[in-house]
C-alpha cells in the first residue's frame, strides 16, 4: 500500500467554481450525471488532470461538449484538458444496493443515504476528492421516494424530484444526499440577525417519538454558539437524518447532517442518561462543525485535528455550560485516559497531526479528536480567555471560506498576543504523553516546586524535546485551606523550578488543578497526603483525582502486595459519600474505580506484567470492601434515584440517578441482587432498568430478566445493541467468550450493522479480564469476526483491531496468542487496506 506524507503536498491544478449533479436513483444502477467548471489554478505547477473515482462504471465523459477518452485506472482517471476555463462532464453508474462498507452512496433500510469524509465522494463521482478543492454545488434528485434531501436550500421540488442549492463553497466530503420515506419532526429558529431557519429531524415513521430531546439540543446548540462564539447559522433550513446503518457517530455535512440512529434517537423508555447527554454533544458537535470545518475546513487530512481538535473542544464547553463543568471535565479525562493514553503509549501512537498515513479513516481517533481538544484548551489557558475569544475572531474573519493549515491557527494566536508559539507548536508533532516529575522543598518561608517533564519514545519518533506544558496549581495549607490560589506554570524547560515566597509554614500542592495538560503526573504522594486532598481541595478536578489515586495505589498494592483494601481510600471515599452538600453526579464520580485496562498499563509501565485475573480480583475484592464499608449510607445514596417529578435527562436528575445506581451497585453485593430485583421491576426509565439489571447480571442473576427485556425490546434495534452488550460486558470473565460466541449465533445479531457488530465485540472488548482470557478463545473469536466483516466494511473492522493494540503489555503465552491472531488476519488473502495497515501497525 502507498504512503502519503504531510511533506508532500501540492495544491490541485485546477480550480473548481461549480459542481452541477444530478441523480437518477436505482438501487443497483443509479446514473450520476455530472458539470463541473474548472479552470487552471494560477498557484498550482502540476497541471495533470487527475479526478479520484473508484467502484464506478463510466459511461461518457465530455470537454466543452466534446466526447473524451480518459486513462481509468481502479484510483481515478486522467484527461487532457485545455490551458483555459473548461466544462467537464461525466455520466457514472453505481450501485449504492451493495455498498456495504458505508462509504460513498449506500442504501440503509430501503433509505439511500451518503457519507462521503474523509474519502467517500470519489465512489459517487469523477472529482478531485480533496479538502482543498472547495465549490458551491447544485443537486437534482430524480428518485420515486417521498424525501428527496441534500446539501443547502431547497430550490426546486415536483413529483419524483427535488433540487438543492448550495450556496457556500465546499469540498466534496461535506456533500451530502438522502432519499427515503422518512418523517420530520419540524421546529424553527431564528439567528440572532433575523434569519428564520426551518429544522428537521427526518425519522424512519415509528421513531417520531424520539424526536424531541434531539430538536431541542440542536436548537441550544445554534443559540450557544451565538452566543458564545458568535457564530450564526447561514442557510435556510438545516435538515437531520438518523440512519441505523453508520460507521461512526454523525456526520457534518453542510446544512443536512447525518446520524447514526444511536446517536440522536432518545425516549426516556429506551435510552440511558448516559445516551442523552452524548446525543446532546454529538448534536452539538455536528451542528459546531458548521464554522468549524465547514465555513473554515482542512487543506488536507493531516489537518484533520484543525476541525475535529477544535470542535471537540467546543462541544465540551457547550456541554459544561448546559451540565456541571467539573463532571464534564472528570468524564472528559476518565475518557482520555481510557482511550488516548493507550493509543499514545502503545504502538498506534502517532502526533495530533500525523505526517503520513496509508488509510486516513485509521485517523480518526482519540489523539486526533480528544487529545487536539486538549491542545486547544492548553492553547487557552496560556494565552487567557480574552486573548482565546480575540483569536478566534481573527480566526473567523481571517480563514472564512479557506482550507486551512495548523500554522494558519497557530498564527492568528501568535498575531492575536505576540507570543511566539514554535514551542508550543510540539503538541501537534510529537507523539506520546509526556511524564511530569514532581519534586518539592521548603526552607525559610520559601516552597519551591521542581518539575521535570519527559517523553518516551513512540514509533518513529525516538527523541522528543520539551513542551510548553500548562501547569495549573495551587497551594493548601496545613488545615486545608487554601494559601495560594490557582495559577498557571509553565513548564518550557526538561526541569524547571517555581518558587512561591512568603508561606507560614510548608504547604501541600495541589498540581495539574482541572487536568490543565494531558500528561502523566508523577508526584510521590503517601497515603495520609491523598486523603487530605480528597477531603480538602478546593478544585473539584484534583479532589476527584486524589480519590482516584487512593483507589489506584490501594488497587495496586493489592495485586503486587496481596495488600488489604487501604483505610485512607474508604475512610476517605465514606466522609464525600456523608457530604450531602456535594453534587450526585460528582459523588457517583468518586465511586468510579480506574479501568481493569488501565491498571494493566499502569502495572505494565511499573515493569510488572498484568495478571488480568488478579486484576479483575482485586477490583471485585475493593468493591466488595467498599461495600461494607458503606453498608450504612448505601440506603440513603440509593434513595436519590427517586427523583421528583417526571423524568427528565438533565444534569440534576441524572446525576441523583448515577449515584443511586452506584449505590444500588453496591447493595448488591450485600444482598445478592434481592433489591435489584425489586427495582428492576418497579424501573419506568432505561436509566434504572439497565441499571437494575446490571446488578442482577453481576450478582449472577438475571436471566428470567435479561428474556424479559429482550420480549418487552426486540422491536428495538437500540436498545438491542444494549441488550448484546450488557451480556458480554458484565459477564463473568471465566464465562465471556462463551457468553459472547453463543450470542453471535443468535438470530438478532445482525453483524453486518456496525451498532451491533460493535455492541457485541466491544463488549467483549471492554470485559477485560474476559476478553484475555487465558484460553484465548475471545482473541480468537473476535479474530474470526474481523477477518469475516472486512470483506464487507473495511472500516469498522480496521477500527475494532484497536482491541489488539495494548498486546505487548501482557504475559509470553498471551502475547503468542494474540500474535497469533494478529498473523492470521493479516494473512487473510485481499485484507482491506484499512485493515491492513491497523494489523501492520499493532504488530510492528
Ligand atoms: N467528521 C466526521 C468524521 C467521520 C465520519 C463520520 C461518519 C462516518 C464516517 C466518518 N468518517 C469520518 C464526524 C465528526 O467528527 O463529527
Ligand atoms: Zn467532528
Amino acid at each position: 500500500p502507498t504512503t502519503i506524507y504531510l511533506k508532500d503536498y501540492t495544491p490541485f491544478g485546477y480550480i473548481v467554481d461549480s459542481v452541477h449533479l444530478t441523480f437518477d436513483l436505482a438501487p443497483h444502477a443509479t446514473r450520476v450525471k455530472s458539470r463541473i467548471a474548472f479552470r487552471p489554478n494560477p498557484e498550482a505547477s502540476d497541471k495533470t488532470f487527475f479526478l479520484h473515482g473508484e467502484e464506478l462504471k463510466l459511461i461518457r465523459a465530455s470537454i466543452d461538449g466534446a466526447e473524451v477518452t480518459p486513462d481509468v485506472t481502479d484510483k481515478g482517471l486522467t484527461a487532457s484538458v485545455p490551458d483555459a476555463p473548461f466544462v467537464w462532464e461525466a455520466e457514472v453508474e453505481i450501485d449504492p444496493g451493495n455498498n456495504t462498507a458505508l462509504e460513498g452512496l449506500y442504501m440503509s433500510n430501503g433509505m439511500y443515504c451518503t457519507q462521503c469524509e474523509a474519502e467517500g465522494f470519489r465512489k459517487i463521482t469523477y472529482y478531485p476528492d480533496r479538502p482543498d478543492v472547495m465549490s458551491t454545488f447544485t443537486v437534482r434528485i430524480n428518485g420515486n421516494l417521498p424525501v428527496l434531501l441534500s446539501n443547502g436550500n431547497p430550490t426546486g421540488k415536483g413529483k419524483g424530484w427535488a433540487e438543492w442549492t448550495d450556496p457556500w463553497p465546499k469540498p466534496a466530503y461535506l456533500f451530502a444526499l438522502v432519499a427515503g420515506d422518512l418523517v420530520a419532526h419540524s421546529d424553527g429558529f431564528t439567528t440572532k440577525s433575523g434569519r428564520h431557519v426551518d429544522l428537521n429531524l427526518w425519522v424512519r415513521p415509528g421513531d417520531e417519538g424520539k424526536c424531541a430531546f434531539g430538536m431541542e439540543a440542536l436548537k441550544k446548540s445554534m443559540k450557544w454558539d451565538e452566543d458564545v462564539y458568535g457564530r450564526e447559522y447561514d442557510l435556510d433550513v438545516f435538515n437531520i437524518v438518523a440512519v441505523d446503518d453508520f460507521n461512526m457517530g454523525a456526520m457534518e455535512n453542510k446544512g443536512l447532517n447525518i446520524f447514526n440512529s444511536s446517536a440522536v434517537l432518545a425516549s426516556p423508555e429506551t435510552s440511558t442518561d448516559a445516551n442523552f447527554e452524548r446525543i446532546e454533544a454529538i448534536i452539538a458537535h455536528e451542528y459546531f462543525h458548521n464554522w468549524t470545518g465547514n465555513r473554515i475546513t482542512c487543506r488536507d487530512w493531516f489537518q484533520l485535528c484543525l476541525k475535529e481538535g477544535l470542535t471537540v473542544f467546543r462541544d465540551a464547553q457547550f456541554t459544561s455550560d448546559m451540565r456541571s463543568a467539573p463532571v464534564k471535565r472528570i468524564n472528559d479525562v476518565i475518557e482520555l485516559r481510557a482511550r488516548q493514553f493507550p493509543e499514545d503509549n502503545g504502538p498506534l501512537a502517532h502526533p495530533v497531526r500525523p505526517e503520513s498515513f496509508q488509510e486516513i479513516n485509521n485517523f480518526y481517533t482519540a489523539t486526533v479528536y480528544e487529545k487536539g481538544a486538549e491542545v486547544i484548551g492548553m492553547l487557552k489557558t496560556l494565552v487567557g480567555d480574552e486573548a482565546y475569544a480575540k483569536a478566534l475572531d481573527l480566526y473567523f474573519e481571517r480563514h472564512d471560506g479557506q482550507a486551512c493549515t495548523i500554522e494558519d491557527w497557530l498564527k492568528v494566536f501568535e498575531d492575536t498576543t505576540g507570543r511566539d508559539l514554535s514551542q508550543f507548536k510540539r503538541w501537534y508533532s510529537q507523539a506520546g504523553t509526556p511524564r511530569v516529575k514532581v519534586e518539592e522543598d521548603w526552607a525559610d518561608g520559601t516552597y519551591t516546586l521542581t518539575l521535570s517533564q519527559s517523553t518516551p519514545p513512540t514509533p518513529g519518533q525516538p527523541e522528543k524535546l520539551p513542551q510548553v506544558i500548562p501547569v495549573a496549581v495551587g497551594l493548601l495549607g496545613p488545615n486545608g485551606d487554601e494559601v495560594r490560589g490557582t495559577e498557571v506554570l509553565e513548564l518550557t524547560d526538561a526541569r524547571q523550578s517555581f518558587t512561591f515566597e512568603g508561606l507560614a509554614a510548608k504547604p501541600v500542592p495541589s498540581i495539574l488543578r482541572g487536568f490543565s495538560a494531558p500528561v502523566i503526573l508523577e508526584q510521590d504522594s503517601t497515603p495520609a497526603q491523598r486523603a487530605f486532598m480528597l477531603a480538602h481541595d478546593t478544585d473539584p478536578f484534583n479532589r476527584w483525582e486524589a480519590g482516584r489515586a487512593l483507589a489506584t495505589e490501594t488497587l495496586l498494592g493489592m495485586i503486587t502486595r496481596d495488600a488489604a483494601p487501604g483505610s485512607d481510600y474508604l475512610d476517605g471515599l465514606l466522609a464525600v459519600m456523608r457530604d450531602d452538600a456535594l453534587d450526585p453526579a460528582y459523588r457517583a464520580l468518586m465511586l468510579g474505580l480506574p479501568t481493569q485496562s488501565e491498571l494493566a498499563g499502569m502495572l505494565h509501565d511499573k515493569g510488572v506484567t498484568p495478571d488480568p485475573m488478579a486484576i479483575w480480583t482485586a477490583v471485585e475484592t475493593l468493591r466488595q470492601a467498599t461495600a461494607q464499608h458503606m453498608q450504612d449510607l448505601l440506603p440513603r445514596l440509593h434513595s436519590q434515584s427517586l427523583v421528583d417529578g417526571p423524568y427528565r435527562p438533565d444534569a440534576e436528575q441524572s446525576g441523583k440517578r448515577a449515584l443511586g445506581s452506584a449505590a444500588l451497585a453496591l447493595i448488591s453485593r450485600l444482598d445478592g441482587g434481592t433489591q435489584a430485583a425489586t427495582e428492576y421491576a418497579r424501573a419506568d426509565n432505561m436509566t434504572l432498568q439497565l441499571s437494575a439489571l446490571s446488578c442482577l447480571l453481576k450478582s449472577g442473576k438475571g436471566e428470567a430478566e435479561l428474556a424479559a427485556f429482550y420480549e418487552q425490546w426486540r422491536h428495538d434495534r437500540l436498545v438491542m445493541d444494549k441488550w448484546f452488550g450488557l451480556q458480554v460486558a458484565l459477564a463473568s470473565p471465566d464465562r465471556a467468550p462463551e457468553i459472547a460466541r453463543r450470542l453471535t449465533e443468535h438470530p438478532d445479531f445482525n453483524w453486518k450493522n456496525p451498532n451491533r457488530f460493535r455492541a457485541l465485540m466491544g463488549g467483549l472488548a471492554m470485559n477485560h479480564a474476559g476478553f484475555h482470557h487465558a484460553s484465548g478463545a475471545s482473541y480468537e473469536l473476535l479474530a474470526d469476526w474481523l477477518i469475516r466483516l472486512d470483506p464487507v466494511n473495511p472500516q469498522t473492522t480496521a477500527r475494532m483491531c484497536s482491541a489488539f493494540q495494548t498486546w505487548k503489555r501482557y504475559d509470553a503465552d498471551r502475547q503468542d496468542l494474540i500474535r497469533a491472531q494478529l498473523i492470521r488476519i493479516a494473512e487473510t488473502p485481499d485484507l482491506s487496506r484499512d485493515t491492513t495497515e491497523m494489523i501492520s501497525r499493532i504488530l510492528a
